[in-house]
């Protein structure tokens, strides 16, 4: 069944004609359904209701999306509406299936790419920044009192195929523990490489703090397996985003595999970064922005209109 082009089919139920007609604007009354893809007669911005889907408050592509808003005059009156990165997965993928235009603050990498057919809008102003690293930050006193740990995680590094995969598998429903197995399986030489040069433990305790974001997830979990399989007794600590550079940065935690540089963590990194010891980056490519369906008829931020 072909659902209608309204954001909730509950919705069109209760618009009377003349809401409907007032949808239209000074358009030309519209009767078809209005698809996304006829330029000129879609209003991408009032079918979202002016809302950009968000994730968690403390992340950074949700500051820089906020920052978008103020800084292009296309946005003015457009809104980030926070959740939880699975709920904008969710939103994301209830669209597609109903061909509805969203905008989400998205980031690379993610299986969202593998699984639909997106684009990031261009971003003239440059608010989102440039390519990305993801970082490896511990705390201070790591090198000399776990040197071992140290060293496995100052030479984890990987590509954003390697994450993807294993964030692929959890997209479709596999544990993230068993993806990460599978995937470590697959690499040893790749994961040898990250253990070089260091000896087994007997149960010495490691502590890595992360967000519940699917790239964190997937990065972390490979880690600490990693780590669990030299004998250290693993602990993964999910923590909201400020929380945890400040958990690296005060001791609390031994470290975090989560650092987006230069631009995404920023702020974090001007707060925390002279406390915590940035082992560079594990993974290179990375990039965050508006990500929409490529149905969508746009290609720039520039392309959206202000709420009237
Ligand atoms: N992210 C994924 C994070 C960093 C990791 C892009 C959602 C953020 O925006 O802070």
């Amino acid at each position: 069944m072909k659902k209608a082009q309204w954001k909730h089919l509950g919705l069109a139920f209760a618009v009377t004609p003349m809401m409907l007609l007032a949808a239209c604007g000074d358009e030309e009354a519209n009767t078809d359904e209005g698809t996304a893809g006829d330029s000129g007669e879609v209003n991408y911005g009032e079918e979202m209701s002016y809302k950009i889907t968000g994730i968690e408050p403390g992340a950074g592509v949700v500051a820089a999306s906020e920052q978008a808003t103020e800084d292009y005059d296309s946005l003015e009156g457009w809104q980030v509406v926070t959740s939880s990165s699975g709920a904008m997965a969710t939103a994301l993928g209830e669209a597609i299936d109903n061909e509805e235009p969203i905008i989400v603050t998205g980031w690379s990498p993610h299986w969202k790419f593998q699984k639909y057919d997106l684009k990031y809008l261009e971003d003239p102003n440059g608010v989102f920044g440039d390519a990305e690293t993801i970082n490896t930050m511990v705390r201070q006193g790591l090198e000399e009192e776990n040197p071992e740990a140290y060293t496995i995680l100052d030479q984890f590094n990987w590509e954003p195929a390697d994450i993807e995969s294993i964030m692929l598998e959890v997209s479709n429903g596999t544990a993230v523990e068993d993806a990460a197995s599978a995937w470590i399986e697959e690499n040893s030489d790749k994961v040898a490489e990250w253990t070089e040069g260091t000896e087994t433990v007997d149960g010495t305790e490691i502590e890595l703090a992360y967000v519940e974001w699917d790239t964190e997830v997937a990065s972390t979990n490979v880690v600490g397996q990693v780590l669990e399989a030299q004998g250290f007794d693993v602990k993964l600590t999910p923590l909201d985003n400020a929380v945890m550079w400040s958990a690296v940065a005060g001791g609390e935690a031994d470290g975090m595999v989560a650092a987006w540089l230069p631009g995404t963590h920023a702020t974090q990194f001007e707060e925390y970064g002279e406390d915590v010891v940035d082992l560079g980056a594990n993974l290179e490519g990375a990039k965050i922005g508006f990500v929409v369906p490529s149905y969508m008829d746009i290609d720039s931020i520039e392309d959206l209109s202000p709420k009237e």
